[in-house]
């Protein structure tokens, strides 16, 4: 009997979601058409343009965003991602970015570096912070909590088959298809009416609220390849009359090594959406919520070369003062402890494979027409990467760690 491992779920399970999102958000359809001319001109014109990945590697690689309510939802999406090797690693909290976003986060990815080379395949994956007085006084956070008990993400069999599937380490091929149909099909944009009333109050307070705690299912919010040259990839897509956002956030643009993650992104389509309203009766609409995002990685940074990334970034022009903070080459970089490199070798970079809270929140804003203030009182929420790694019942494995043990191996 065939087996299939669980790189090669994932492999499927971010090809089958590409399939589904093209579908679902045509401009995302032109964004890969764009990127992939973008990669294969880049990658025939610059010597050592693999070295952060190979053309087949960059080509297939994707991040997702999703968002769920409660401790509860995001345990099962931990349990589903365990299937496809996927685990929790890093901890944002976006209500300490400005502007603040009610959520607290982490990236399901894969850890190891086999398994990152084969697919790297990761979801940045958001949990309302609905204990936050901040932005959620009693009587909502009531409501938006009786509401969310009422609904079901996943089918409990599709999350009772991936325990089966993370424990086994994988699957028979005849049963893989069916899984990652079923897995996919969660994230799918649901053609239920959604209640006008609830939709609403939820906006006014937060559009991410809306968009999380507003609907009875959850989505795929955006799906990401990855470019070797956005700026360049920017021109093209401004080119065809695509409306970016005004600009590429993370580092600036200059001639030294690429480090961490740039991102850009395209504003959220109108898509048409049916709504309910109070008498019942169901009308057409439009929400703009899912938009088209694209990101370029360099080399992760040590907790040093990370301190750098934060000083310059705070400057008010970040591209005019890189040059005090950053090295100009990897073996500057790779002397002084800034970046990490496989066997310590300035020409092997071991690439960024996690987001950035400052873009993350930038992200989130850029898309939505405005969000939640942060009212003046003491945050007793509890939130942090112990109470998330609790809440799921799982260990959120930290990133500088992961660095450390890739850059211990010879080669990627
Ligand atoms: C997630 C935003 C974060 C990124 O690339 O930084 C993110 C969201 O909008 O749900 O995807
Ligand atoms: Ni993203």
């Amino acid at each position: 009997m065939k087996k299939l491992v669980s790189w090669q779920l994932r492999e499927r399970f971010a090809a089958a979601l590409s399939a589904m999102y093209g579908a679902e958000v045509p401009a995302y359809t032109t964004l890969v058409a764009v990127t992939t001319e973008v990669n294969r001109d880049y990658a025939a014109h610059r010597p050592g343009a693999e070295r952060l990945g190979s053309l087949d590697r960059v080509t297939a690689e994707r991040h997702g965003a999703i968002r769920v309510g409660t401790p509860a939802e995001l345990a099962a999406v931990a349990d589903l991602f365990a299937a496809f090797g996927m685990y929790p690693v890093g901890y944002y909290d976006l209500r300490d970015a400005d502007p603040p976003v009610p959520v607290v986060s982490t990236a399901f990815r894969p850890i190891d570096a086999d398994e990152l080379a084969r697919n790297p395949f990761r979801v940045f994956t958001s949990m309302l912070a609905l204990r936050d007085p901040r932005f959620f006084d009693p009587d909502l956070r009531r409501r938006v909590q009786a509401f969310l008990a009422r609904r079901q993400l996943f089918d409990p069999a599709l999350i009772d088959a991936a325990r089966v599937i993370a424990a086994d380490g994988g699957c028979a091929a005849s049963t893989a298809d069916d899984f990652v149909e079923r897995a996919v099909a969660a994230f799918a944009l649901s053609p239920e009416p959604i209640e006008r009333a609830w939709y609403d109050e939820l906006s006014r307070v937060s559009a991410v609220a809306a968009d999380i705690a507003g609907l009875g299912s959850t989505h795929l919010n955006h799906l990401t390849p990855r470019v070797l040259d956005i700026d360049e990839l920017y021109r093209r897509m401004s080119a065809r009359g695509i409306t970016m956002i005004d600009k590429i956030q993370g580092p600036p643009r200059w001639d030294g090594p690429a480090v961490l993650l740039r991102q850009t992104s395209f504003r959220a389509l109108a898509e048409p959406r049916r709504f309910r309203s109070a008498d019942g009766a169901v009308t057409e609409g439009t929400l703009r919520v899912r938009f088209g995002e694209v990101e370029a990685r360099g080399v992760a940074l040590t907790p040093a070369g990370r301190e750098r990334y934060d000083a310059a970034m705070r400057a008010p022009d970040p591209a005019r003062v890189w040059g005090q903070h950053f090295p100009s080459t990897d073996a500057a970089l790779a002397a002084a402890g800034l970046a990490y490199y496989y066997g310590g070798d300035p020409s092997k970079p071991v690439v960024y494979e996690d987001f950035l809270p400052a873009s993350a929140a930038g992200i989130f804003a850029s898309n939505l027409d405005r969000d939640a203030q942060a009212t003046d009182t003491a945050d007793d929420s509890g939130y942090t990467s112990d109470w998330m790694a609790g809440a799921i019942d799982r260990r959120i494995h930290d990133p500088y760690q992961l660095y450390a043990a890739l850059a211990q191996e010879k080669t990627a």
